[in-house]
């Protein structure tokens, strides 16, 4: 029963003129027993909790607590609001974390979104780790299963492991545009290491504003690019490959930091 109608029916009961002291005495404590043993009669808010509300010494009883039914009410949508305001913040936080999803740029889900030019990257991303298939001593470090392998030739799990199409193609492959929200973005890069032919460019109004390569070796190591001049500016990350020469290729993979992918 509702204290509501647990309070209508003590005020009905305690008004009647057929109730006898006694009666009237055990009614109020039963009532108050019901209230303090039903789960919401545990607070401390119980309207029966005021002072003042019944004087049992002088045999008269008063209620003067029927207001706290909307006070304890209002407390009841005050908990209902907090839960609303709650799952509120909780669904702004989903949404900023499917954002955030939607600019990884790790190639666990391929290369969709991202532009390409000449040969070269037709066959990214790369599956695993394929210098160490092919013993080349220079493991690949890639975060997840796929990353961009320049010289690697393994786009499916299939495919025999440690196949290669070597340095003569070139071409470039640029990402998806997103926002700088921070000045630190990262990336993991390897492959060639001239800067001139082979390397990686944030390009922002269509000029490169950062660039770098990789160590002539195929094992990518983490750079990161101090973007604290450009944030809220648009950008996009572009690889680029000139040279059929040795160390003729770039390797890159996760590229993360203070960006968002959402509209600007
Ligand atoms: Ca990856
Ligand atoms: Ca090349």
């Amino acid at each position: 029963m509702s204290h509501h109608k647990l309070l209508h029916l003590k005020i009905e009961f305690l008004e009647s003129s057929h109730c006898t002291m006694g009666a009237r005495i055990w009614f109020y404590f039963i009532v108050s027993l019901a209230i303090s043993a039903s789960p919401k009669g545990v607070s401390a808010r119980s309207p029966f909790s005021g002072k003042n509300e019944t004087d049992l010494d002088s045999g008269k009883v008063i209620v003067k607590n029927y207001n706290t039914v909307n006070l304890y009410r209002g407390n009841e949508d005050e908990t209902a609001l907090g839960q609303m305001r709650k799952k509120i913040e909780s669904l702004e936080g989903r949404l900023d974390a499917l954002e955030k999803s939607a600019c990884k740029f790790d190639f666990e889900d391929g290369i969709d979104g991202w532009e390409k030019t000449g040969t070269v990257f037709n066959n990214q991303p790369t599956y695993g780790d394929n210098p160490t298939a092919r013993n080349k001593g220079q493991p690949a470090n890639q975060q997840g299963d796929w990353w961009i392998g320049g010289a690697e030739d393994r786009p499916s799990k299939t495919e025999k492991p440690g196949k290669v199409q070597m340095d003569g193609p070139q071409g470039s492959l640029t990402s998806p545009s997103f926002n700088i929200t921070g000045k630190d973005i990262s990336f993991l890069i390897g492959g060639g290491c001239d800067i001139k032919l082979v390397r990686a460019e944030l390009i922002i109004d269509h000029k490169a504003v950062k660039t770098s390569t990789g160590n002539c070796t195929e094992t990518m190591t983490r750079k990161h690019w101090d973007v604290g001049a450009f944030i809220g500016q648009r950008a996009r990350v572009k690889l680029v490959d000139r040279s059929s020469g040795d160390w003729g290729h770039i390797n890159f993979d996760d590229l993360r930091g203070d960006i968002s992918c959402g509209p600007n």
